[in-house]
């Protein structure tokens, strides 16, 4: 890939990172990451479609609700706004070319400061659009998923889309079409919704069915509008149960795929299932990933991690090799992501200050992955797992359990069988042997 530096390069120190091996002492190199392998079928690169988030990335700045900004990089100094927009870009697209990944994402708000002007915000988007397009066809990098930030503005502190005022469901509107014009300019390959503020805070002053009638309204409007003008990708939902509103709306897989349903946006929606919020949601990252597998519906990951101490959206980078194992597996025989990839929403510690942290959490995210894809493969292929869970429903083979599954058993037929067949043996689950198959393969 083309390494891509603006005017100025941002990260100097910092060479193009290669695949170099395990055996590397290199830390800006691959060890596992080698993108034309191929595992399983398919190159790594198919398999995991990388992106960079440039919110996490360039935008933040390490400040936390205790402390100042602590990350001053030099991207984001010029006072003109515009400019300082296009060195981000220059720093993004530098920082993705060196990593050598295929995809970013991005947020209205991320790629160009915004004001209260809804045209002037156009106008802005539409310059750093421009921007980017040449970006994009210089070094071939593309965009995974555009989305509208309808969380941070002081206007939807009750909610977008769910607000109780119309006039501020109209500016989550105006956002969204600016931002689905970026995203179709770009030639973006999916578009997220993220609900952030779509829920409430209490219910004494909510009225909830009226409010996720309107999400579901919202959904469908913008759905036509970018259908309209041309988008032929896939729409995301991504779930949280909380954070920064107390309850909402699209809590976890589970939740999202009934609402998907109730109000028949299945055809053009698919989820977007980040680590950190299956955590929050009482699951683990593996239980959301087989409830979208099994229906149908995986379409991307927010990759991160979670802190066990505590109960917010750390949204650090993934490091865990058990947790992205066990997730591969079922991505793998889930066949893959629909539409998505796996984008970095990660952020470095407040207290990892230098430019080249970045690339570090990078390289470490990528390469954790790329060892999981490795490692899960080789489990599905080589060991016992898949065929001890098989074993474990052997007993639906008989003729009696066949004619249940059919729906032609009756319950009193049930009762027969129980009679019949007297106490049933008791069977190991074999957990432990099957946590131990994982570890033999790491
Ligand atoms: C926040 C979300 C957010 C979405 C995009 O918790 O993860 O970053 O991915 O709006
Ligand atoms: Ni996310
Ligand atoms: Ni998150």
């Amino acid at each position: 890939m083309k390494i891509l530096t603006g005017k100025t390069a941002f990260f100097d120190s910092v060479p193009a990172i290669k695949y170099e091996g395990p055996q590397t002492t290199n830390p800006f190199a691959y060890r596992w990451y080698d993108e034309n392998k191929t595992v399983a079928g398919k190159t790594m690169k198919d398999w995991l479609r990388f992106a960079v988030a440039y919110w996490h990335s360039f935008n933040g700045n390490g400040a936390d609700p205790f402390g100042e900004a602590t990350h001053l990089f030099a991207w984001d100094k010029n006072p003109d706004p515009i400019q300082r927009a296009k060195d981000k870009a220059d720093a993004a697209f530098e920082m993705i070319t060196k990593l050598g990944l295929p995809y970013y994402c991005f947020h209205d708000v991320d790629v160009v400061d915004y004001t209260n002007d809804v045209a002037d915000n156009e106008n802005r988007l539409r310059q750093l659009t421009a921007y980017l397009q040449q970006k994009q066809a210089d070094s071939g990098v593309k965009l995974l998923w555009g989305t509208a930030n309808l969380f941070s503005h002081r206007r939807y502190m009750n909610g977008a889309s769910t607000n109780p005022d119309f006039h501020v469901l109209a500016h989550a509107g105006a956002q969204v079409k600016a931002a689905l014009d970026a995203t179709i300019a770009l030639g973006g390959e999916n578009y997220v919704f993220w609900g952030g503020r779509e829920g409430y805070m209490s219910l004494l002053n909510t009225n909830m069915k009226k409010e996720k009638e309107h999400l579901a309204r919202f959904l469908q409007t913008s759905r036509d509008y970018a259908r309209k003008n041309g988008f032929t990708g896939t729409f995301f939902i991504e779930p949280k149960p909380c954070e920064p509103t107390k309850h909402q709306y699209d809590y976890d897989a589970e939740t999202v795929i009934g609402f998907l349903r109730q109000y028949d946006l299945l055809g053009d929606f698919k989820l977007n299932l980040e680590v950190n919020h299956a955590t929050l949601a009482g699951h683990t990252f593996q239980h959301e990933l087989q409830v979208a597998v099994d229906a149908g519906l995986l379409g991307s990951m927010d990759a991160n991690r979670g802190d066990y101490q505590n109960g917010w959206d750390t949204d650090q980078f993934p490091t865990n090799l058990n947790e992205l194992t066990e997730s591969m597996l079922i991505i793998l025989e889930g066949g893959g992501f629909k539409g998505g990839g796996i984008n970095f929403d990660a952020k470095i510690r407040r207290n990892s200050t230098d430019p080249a942290d970045l690339f570090h959490a990078h390289i470490g995210g990528i390469d954790a992955f790329a060892r999981s894809l490795v490692t899960a493969a080789n489990i599905l292929e080589n060991s016992e797992y898949k065929k001890l869970r098989e074993q474990r429903y052997q007993s639906f083979n008989s003729a009696e359990a066949k004619a249940f599954e059919a729906g032609t058993a009756s319950l009193e037929q049930l009762r027969d069988y129980a009679v019949k067949n007297g106490e049933p043996a008791v069977t190991s689950g074999r957990q432990e042997y099957l946590e131990n198959i994982i570890n033999n393969y790491l």
